[in-house]
């Protein structure tokens, strides 16, 4: 097949959800075209059967927001006649599904559009009225809607009020990217004392809650001696580091920013914190359990449709830091159940291997293909 990708190629899950997705679709034969507007994060070495196409997007005085949906969907029609691709597949809806269903109508049909559902592109700007009713537009034409999570699958309907299908594919992991010797590495840079590490990773926006992360970790901090590392880097940085500060716990805390690969740094973890608000699958925990390390996170969204509380993980509800606090704790000070969990973690992420999850993806471009 011949499958142009379209995501967002920062750091953050959609972003590697979809550039893993492609890769694996590349080794598997298909001929794959990233169409993005920087080189995405996780593409490195453009392999074989991949190319990348920059989408540029002039700047002039009258625009004060350059229209990169409108670049991009010139850019995905220009691609699509000149590479004959059969289907477009883009992973967030605002502007992506617009744009490829734009593109589809500059070309008179075109190939079929697969939109993947990752999260706030539903739950937080899809549902702004400044663009629900065009996402519940491109939700109902696209030719098949995926959503990483049945929560979000269901979310979708009751916010954006479509009744098209939505097919729950969840996300994946590659589990040969945990890497023993870099975890001992970075275990000895975060632990030199071999206290626990207790560890966190997120794009620090307000959603992810990452002054709850530090008040569990003072809490836990209180009990027993434990180092803090938290991989990531966004707009509520400043105040968490500020938070560590004044709770006199800097010597305590790594705040180690975009690290890559970051299995490394998630796999030097005892515990990986995510008290997020919101998380329509939480990809960071899936890959820290792959890496062995149990998840203490709060119980929204797609997380209990991964974390199975005491088998692996444990949800508590959004802000009590106390109940997760006390978990963890009690997580530390007996090593034979952390062992255990440890675990359970890495057999539950198995459940979700990326040939399984890439097998859905393909099944269902080859049903709209109409492939054997
Ligand atoms: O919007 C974000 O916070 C980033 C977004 C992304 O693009 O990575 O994250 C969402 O998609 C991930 C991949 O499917 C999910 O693992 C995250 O749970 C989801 N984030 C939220 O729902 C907050």
């Amino acid at each position: 097949m011949r499958i142009g990708v379209t995501c967002y190629p920062t750091v953050g899950g959609s972003g590697v959800v979809a550039t893993e997705l492609g890769l694996a679709m590349a080794r598997r034969g298909h001929q794959v075209h990233f169409i993005c507007y920087a080189l995405p994060y996780r593409l490195g070495r453009v392999p074989a059967g991949v190319t990348f196409h920059e989408v540029t997007f002039p700047s002039y005085p009258l625009f004060q927001h350059p229209p990169y949906s409108l670049a991009l969907a010139s850019h995905m029609a220009d691609v699509a006649a000149h590479h004959g691709l059969e289907l477009l597949h883009v992973h967030y809806a605002i502007p992506h599904a617009v744009s490829a269903l734009l593109a589809k109508e500059i070309m008179g049909g075109g190939p079929k559009l697969v939109v993947t559902l990752h999260g706030t592109d539903i739950t937080v700007v899809g549902a702004d009225p400044a663009f629900l009713p065009v996402v519940r537009w491109a939700l109902d034409k696209a030719d098949a809607v995926t959503a990483v999570s049945q929560a979000l699958a269901q979310e979708t309907r009751e916010v954006i009020g479509t009744r098209r299908e939505i097919q729950v594919i969840p996300n994946f992991v590659d589990l040969s990217r945990c890497d023993p010797s870099l975890q001992a590495a970075y275990r000895r840079r975060l632990s030199p004392d071999g206290a626990p590490v207790l560890v966190h990773a997120s794009n620090f926006r307000p959603v992810k809650r990452v002054l709850d992360v530090v008040e569990v970790f003072r809490r836990v901090h209180e009990k027993l001696p434990c180092h803090l590392a938290m991989i990531g880097d966004g707009p509520d940085r400043p105040a968490a580091e500020r938070a560590v500060r004044e709770a006199g716990l800097a010597p305590w805390v790594d705040f180690l920013g975009n690290v890559s690969p970051v299995e490394g740094a998630l796999g030097a973890g005892d515990v990986f914190l995510l008290p997020s608000e919101q998380e329509s699958f939480g990809l960071a925990a899936l890959e820290a359990m792959a890496c062995g390390v149990p998840v203490v996170a709060t119980g929204v969204g797609g997380l209990p449709e991964l974390v199975t509380p005491g088998s692996g993980g444990f949800l508590f509800p959004v802000g009590d830091v106390e109940g997760m606090a006390a978990q963890v704790t009690a997580l530390l000070q007996d090593p034979q159940e952390l062992l255990k969990q440890k675990r359970l973690a890495r057999e539950r992420a198995e459940q979700f291997s990326q040939e399984k999850v890439v097998d859905a993806y393909e099944a269902l471009y080859r049903q709209l293909l109409s492939l054997p």
